[in-house]
């Protein structure tokens, strides 16, 4: 197999094997993984210098990649042997006399640890290193691509995608762009991701067809993700007994049903021996589910359980199940309570073959929720936390964002307060999901900076407690320096330090800066409704789709209380429970999320709630300004068309801030009839 070069700029350019490639590596083990791992190696030697083997010989090696159960020449390894099982993924990795080595107890592991020393590029090579374990906290790092094989009239080839076309499909049939897969499996690899879902949650006509007569499309992608270690899931629509196989029906409890599904099934592992399992949507924005027999979603989720079962198959069922159709006159009914009041109830009736994929938020994907109650809900029930990589609502990728401060705080939330599990340990063993933001554009997320989010979340899944600022420099380490790792030139390094000072300056804040010119306050939602790109204050206010933020000339907020609103506080144990009822307590940054308060009620922060909307969106809107500024002085740090590229973006996010600031701040000032406290213009 030979590894094409990145066929598009990325992280893991060539450069960034150099300190590798330039040495002596030999690679010991049997599979398909271990053969990718010395591909790569040989590939960097060809490049560089180097030489890589596969059997011992009797010669001096820089690098040692080799699994335990294989023959490892004495006086290399000895020291190292790992005081523990690695387990499928793991690895244990050392530098002594002269040889950084690694060991792992099966072929990924060497894979990953491969990729750990890619990052580490010289500085593997330099000082002694005492032994270090790695292994991933979760089983399963998991991107549902939300691809359309066939062109959706609305939604387009990907759903909520800001990044072109799919690397998958194009017009209803297959790209067969293999090279690109591969070349995308490996950047995947390279941060960590184990196993992607390569159709659509929202499952229409053509892609219901992978499952059964279009099953070669799936195979083919899959022979490609498997060298790297990825695992390929399908979206399944709930129906396909009827809609494929010509049933009658497609009830849960049905027998003919149960054989329908487990037949398919069986064919699919005929294909696809590794395959993963299925990814459902149901009973959702207007899929099929198991409601239409009056079945609940636990017999929903075990009927394809069951028939994933015998080989190893899981089923990814997703928990964002709400009525879209509800009555906005309704004040007693509350979107954000729909996750918990279908699913909690259903804890311990699940197969333990099923995950419940979770949303992270209670309502879908805000730039700033609470963590969802669910996660702390079903403690018998597999649970997988959902995350949206794609910037549906945090910028459409036109926007610098970088979420990974969003996903920490999520994973370090702490349901039952201070000594307490965190979602991070609750889903430790389990799976973090993304939903992926690539496309078949050339820097393969439209945003060059949006990159950083896909390597971001493949790193928070392996390791949740990273830093993000970590995170990001790895990420710059391994895309924009990969020469500079190490053996940087003296002269060279001050451009590598302001490269490095200014994607810190752009990023390191551009979530919370997003969070200040968009909705206040964890009140979320005031986008255009459709395409949900740009402000509209009122656009789903008078709605069947339940997302509202009740501001009126006294105030603004969504009163989910106990003690006078939709009763949402109570899906959370104590001490949250307590802290978001509490208007005293509850965080500013959750205030309309949880209250509905008067435009002079005061935060903690001193300020009132309409001088804070006033105050953020003023600042928002000039830290994107501040933004573009240290881009344009970056000019000549960065390719000249990447930094193209990105200056059309701030200029656009520029321009897209100051209008939610206007129109946010117009709209607050219209209703409360409160002047700025500083007189500042407000249209
Ligand atoms: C919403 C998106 C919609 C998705 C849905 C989902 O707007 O396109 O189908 O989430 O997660 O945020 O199923």
């Amino acid at each position: 197999m030979t590894i094409p070069d990145p066929v598009h700029p990325a992280w893991l350019p060539s450069e960034a094997f150099r300190a590798i490639g330039a040495r002596r590596t030999l690679v010991l083990g049997d599979g398909l993984l271990a053969g990718t791992v010395h591909d790569e190696v040989a590939q960097a030697c060809a490049r560089y210098g180097g030489r890589v083997r596969r059997d011992a010989g009797s010669e001096p090696y820089d690098l040692v990649l080799a699994l335990t159960t294989a023959e490892v020449p004495p006086g290399v390894a000895g020291a190292v042997r790992p005081d523990s099982a690695l387990g499928d993924e793991g690895y244990v990795l050392a530098r002594r006399d002269g040889a950084t080595v690694v060991l792992a107890d099966e072929p990924a592991g060497l894979l990953y640890g491969l990729f750990h020393v890619v990052r580490l590029g010289e500085r593997a090579f330099a000082a002694e290193r005492p032994a270090e374990h790695h292994r991933p906290a979760t089983r399963r790092r998991m991107l549902d691509h939300w691809d359309n094989v066939d062109v959706h009239p609305v939604m387009g080839q990907v759903e909520r995608g800001y990044a072109g076309g799919s690397v998958f499909w194009r017009d209803g049939a297959p790209r067969g762009e293999l090279a690109r897969v591969r070349a995308y499996a490996r950047l995947l690899a390279a941060c960590g991701v184990n196993a992607i879902s390569v159709n659509n949650v929202n499952v229409h006509a053509t892609e219901a067809h992978l499952l059964t007569d279009r099953l070669g499309d799936v195979a083919a992608l899959a022979d490609v993700f498997r060298p790297y270690g990825i695992r390929v899931h399908l979206s399944v629509n709930f129906a396909s007994p009827v809609v494929l196989g010509g049933r009658p029906t497609a009830d849960p409890l049905d027998e003919d049903v149960r054989t329908w599904w487990a037949d398919v099934t069986e064919r699919v592992y005929e294909t696809i021996p590794d395959f993963g399992g299925y990814v459902v949507k149901a009973d959702s924005e207007g899929q099929p589910g198991p409601f239409a027999y009056g079945r609940d979603h636990a017999d929903g989720a075990n009927l394809l359980a069951e028939a994933l079962a015998p080989y190893g198959g899981v089923v990814h069922w997703r928990a964002f199940v709400y009525n879209h159709r509800q009555d906005w006159r309704d004040r007693s009914t509350d979107r954000a309570r729909a996750a918990y009041d279908h699913f909690a109830p259903l804890d311990g009736r699940f197969r333990d073959n099923v995950i419940l994929q979770v949303k992270h938020g209670p309502i879908d994907f805000q730039a700033r929720e609470p963590v969802s109650p669910v996660v702390a809900a079903m403690p018998a029930t597999r649970l997988a936390v959902e995350l949206q990589v794609t910037q549906e609502y945090t910028g459409q990728q036109r926007h610098v964002c970088y979420l990974a401060p969003m996903w920490r705080d999520v994973l370090g939330f702490r349901p039952w307060g201070d000594g307490g599990a965190d979602v991070a340990e609750l889903v430790g063993g389990g799976d973090l999901v993304g939903v992926s933001n690539v496309g078949d554009d050339p820097y393969w997320t439209g945003h060059p900076l949006a990159q950083a989010n896909l390597y971001a979340f493949g790193r928070l899944a392996w390791e949740p407690r990273l830093d993000p600022a970590a995170i990001l420099d790895e990420w710059i380490d391994l895309t924009f320096l990969p020469a500079a790792t190490g053996d940087a030139e003296p002269a060279a390094s001050g451009a590598t330090d302001r490269l490095r000072r200014t994607l810190h300056e752009i990023m390191d804040d551009s979530w919370r800066t997003y969070e200040r010119y968009t909705a206040p306050l964890g009140v979320g939602f005031m986008v255009r409704p459709g395409h949900h790109y740009g402000p509209d204050v009122d656009g789903y206010e008078y709605t069947p789709w339940g997302t509202y933020h009740f501001a009126d000339r006294d105030g603004v907020g969504v009163d989910r209380t106990r003690a006078t609103g939709t009763g949402f506080t109570g899906q959370y144990p104590p001490p949250w429970s307590e802290v978001y009822e509490s208007l005293a307590d509850c965080p500013d940054e959750l205030l309309l999320f949880f209250h509905h308060v008067p435009y002079g009620h005061v935060l903690h922060s001193g300020s009132t709630v309409i001088q804070h909307i006033y105050d953020t969106h003023f600042a928002g809107a000039e830290q994107a300004t501040e933004a573009r500024r240290r881009w344009q002085e970056a000019a000549g740090l960065f390719d000249p068309s990447l930094h193209d590229r990105v200056k059309a973006l701030l200029d656009e996010q520029v321009r897209c801030a100051e209008e939610w600031r206007d129109q946010i701040n117009a709209y607050f000032f219209r209703k409360s009839g409160v002047p700025d406290a500083h007189g500042r213009c407000i249209p």
